[in-house]
């Protein structure tokens, strides 16, 4: 489905983490239970991240896509930035290539077609994986997460298999969202926190940092959810994994350029899945049995 032209072969075998003291329930290591506390107690030990993948999907952010680069290349210098561009008619892609022919830590991966934000960061996600990247890391173009804060996302992410940028902790702040915006994201978050019985605050959050073992534990594979609904279903993965979720507050900007892609479909598919989510778990529950990664 994809295309990537990259300018050369990023990352080696030798930058990755060790594999099996991270991977999903290590065989050698003590089950994590997350959904039961976020804290680890320092008890895990983790290994080293490996370079870091800065994943920006477009569609039509010409506009904003030269300053969310250029902010995220000051902000985390080593980082590598993917752009994964569906063929936006506004042009981003040809503006991201222009980036990437100056930039040797500019990639951009080239899609047939709009096919939503989840498919774009699954595609950017085997991407990176396959290039040797040990963090992937999820953001969007139009300056909402603020790459000035990837820093402490990333510090975070020693001691822990994923971590969120959140809205919703002591510290995490919104800055220019309408009311009813404020109201979708808080009510889904807490709709989501209390179907699923996670502890997490702000579950539909965008902005993240994946070590690749976590993605590599989650069934990505299986992954079909979009928009709000993608982020809370890799979340939840990652927490039925046993993996180490944490939260660190951030502050998010509501975007000053472009056309937001968010709708009423996004909300409702949301809303539907993650029902069905946690009614299945539920049941499962009380039946004994354990949830599936693609439930
Ligand atoms: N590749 C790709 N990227 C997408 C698609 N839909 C949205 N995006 C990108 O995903 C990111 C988030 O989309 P937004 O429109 O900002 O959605 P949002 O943040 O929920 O909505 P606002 O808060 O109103 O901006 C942006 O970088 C978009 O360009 C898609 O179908 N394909
Ligand atoms: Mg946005």
């Amino acid at each position: 489905m994809s295309d990537a032209r990259e300018a050369e072969e990023p990352g080696t075998k030798a930058d990755e983490p060790s594999a099996k003291a991270e991977g999903p329930g290590a065989e050698a290591g003590e089950p994590r239970r997350s959904n039961e506390s976020q804290d680890d107690g320092g008890r895990r030990k983790y290994g080293p991240l490996g370079k870091t993948l800065v994943i920006i999907p477009t569609y039509n952010e010409a506009e904003n896509i030269k300053p969310i680069v250029a902010r995220v290349r000051e902000s985390v210098p080593d980082a590598h930035i993917l752009v994964a561009d569906d063929n936006s008619p506004d042009g981003t892609g040809k503006v991201a290539d222009e980036l990437a022919a100056d930039d040797d830590h500019v990639k951009v991966l080239h899609r047939k077609g709009k096919e939503g934000l989840g498919a774009a960061y699954l595609a950017g996600f085997r991407w990176g994986i396959e290039h040797g990247y040990g963090v992937l890391v999820e953001m969007d173009a139009d300056g909402s997460h603020q790459p000035e804060e990837l820093p402490r996302l990333l510090t975070a992410l020693k001691g822990a298999d994923l971590v969120i940028g959140s809205r919703w902790v002591p510290g995490g702040r919104i800055v220019n969202w309408p009311k009813s915006r404020e109201f979708i994201s808080r009510g889904g978050s807490t709709y989501s926190r209390l179907l699923l019985d996670v502890p997490i605050r702000d579950m539909t959050a965008g902005y993240r940092a994946f070590r690749k073992e976590t993605l590599e534990g989650i069934g990505m594979d299986e992954v079909a959810s979009q928009g709000y609904c993608f982020q809370i279903d890799l979340a939840w993965r990652a927490i039925k994994a046993g993996f180490h979720v944490i939260e660190v507050p951030v502050t998010f900007i509501e975007r000053e350029r472009g056309e937001s892609k968010m709708s009423r479909d996004i909300v409702t598919e949301a809303a539907w899945r993650v029902m069905s989510w946690g009614v299945g778990s539920r049941v499962n529950k009380v039946l004994g049995r354990k949830d599936s990664k693609d439930s």
